[in-house]
């Protein structure tokens, strides 16, 4: 039964509770659902009739089709002048001898490790440290792109930015036209945690808030330039500021559409000054990601961050609204390793990622990051004498 059909059959039962019935049939008619709507989802929003709903608007904008890029992460360090509670890197910065601080030869010696490797994106995230300042990175990106002009530059969160913009005394829309001009193409979705002050006064309190987060996005977009939005669910928030997160996304995107996906990170209770936080369980995790794409009608893509849920969970939410499962991860972050995630070595050869998409009767297309397709893997087979090659999966802020 394909998705539409499900709806109808949804609509059909004449058992359907009233404000069931009305969420389903503005999803029918591409109609947007109001904050209180929002929260209702999640109250009580049943796993099938929630996917019903998201899975018809998934395929309605994507059909089968499920993206994946080939990515390596850099994380220039793991020690952070911030002390957010839920972070496992936080807390190293009291014992540094757990930390590194990597070189900008460091760095570059990585971006050579995959000359000749079909990657098409360097992820840079990481923690916050004075040395890391705006002409540090603004020498990095200019380096990568001089010495692999076609790599994809996805690099820093408004965390970074709104601390190395203030120290440099540029304002954000100087700062990021000045970024761009070094070689940034694309900013990643950390950093945005809870935005209700509520929330994050208790979890990340010194770093930016949520308007100067969403004022550098904005900045960002303004340029022309695109990025990707995060919420860290799953731990001492309530239904209604998960749901006020995403209204000021869309909000946002409203204005600009300059977000390309939206993703959902389960948060990971292990090491971190959380811990006595249960987690979320995988029931939640899929109610979350339906709800997701119901409220953002306005974002492309939503994706499922294998290296944090673990490769079964990624392929059940591809029918709760996911379009997209990341990248190939060649072990190149950690942050959600040291969280407790399953993935303690975080890699995922192209052959492996196409078997887990089309396992669930998806269609796997590599992407580049702003999602023009490179390969359709629909009718590839793969031999089994070849070699898998990584691809790796990004972290942090
Ligand atoms: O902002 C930190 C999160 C984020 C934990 O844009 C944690 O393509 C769970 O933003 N449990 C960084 N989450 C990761 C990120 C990301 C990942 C993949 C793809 C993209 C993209 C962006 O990681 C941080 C924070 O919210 N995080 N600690 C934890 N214990
Ligand atoms: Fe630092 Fe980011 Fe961790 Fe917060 S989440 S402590 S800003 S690395």
């Amino acid at each position: 039964m394909n998705s539409e059909h499900q709806l109808d059959t949804l609509l059909g039962d004449q058992n359907l509770p009233q404000a069931h019935r009305n969420i389903a049939e503005k999803v029918k008619n591409s109609e947007r659902i109001t904050f209180d709507e929002g929260v209702y989802l999640y109250e009580k929003g049943e796993l099938p009739y929630l996917g019903i709903l998201a899975n018809f608007i998934r395929e309605k904008r994507h059909g089968n089709n499920t993206y994946f890029n080939r990515n390596f992460h850099i994380e220039p360090t793991n020690l952070c002048v911030y002390d957010c509670k839920f972070c496992s890197y936080s807390v190293l910065i009291k014992e540094k001898a757990q930390g590194w601080e990597y070189t900008l030869e460091d760095m570059m010696n990585i971006v050579k490790s995959y000359d000749g490797e079909p990657v098409t994106e360097a992820h840079i995230v990481g923690g916050v440290l004075p040395q890391y300042d705006m002409a540090f990175y603004q020498s990095l990106f200019s380096e990568i792109k001089k010495h692999r002009p076609e790599l994809h530059v996805k690099a820093l969160t408004p965390v970074e930015y709104h601390y190395i913009f203030k120290k440099a005394k540029v304002d954000y829309a100087t700062g990021m036209k000045l970024m761009k001009e070094s070689g940034l193409e694309s900013m990643p979705g950390g950093g945005a945690e809870i935005f209700h002050p509520e929330i994050r006064e208790q979890i990340a309190k010194d770093k930016c808030n949520a308007d100067q987060w969403l004022q550098i996005h904005e900045e960002w977009h303004k340029l022309g330039m695109r990025s990707n939005a995060t919420m860290l669910y799953g731990h001492i928030e309530e239904f209604k500021h998960r749901i006020d997160h995403l209204e000021r996304l869309r909000n946002l995107q409203d204005k600009t559409g300059g977000f390309q996906t939206f993703i959902p990170l389960k948060f990971r209770n292990q090491d971190n000054q959380m811990s006595h936080v249960a987690e979320s369980t995988i029931l939640e995790d899929l109610r979350n990601y339906a709800v997701s794409r119901i409220y953002l009608d306005n974002f492309d893509h939503i994706k499922a961050y294998w290296a944090m849920i673990s490769r079964s969970t990624a392929q059940l939410s591809l029918n709760f609204g996911v379009d997209d499962i990341d990248g190939t991860l060649d072990d190149t972050t950690k942050i959600y390793a040291m969280a407790g995630a399953e993935e303690q070595h975080p890699a995922m050869s192209t052959k492996e990622l196409v078997k887990l998409i089309k396992e669930v009767g998806r269609k796997p297309l590599e992407r580049d990051t702003l999602y023009n397709v490179i390969t359709d893997y629909e009718n590839i087979e793969f031999a089994d004498d070849v070699k898998p090659k990584y691809y790796a999966l990004p972290v942090l802020n």
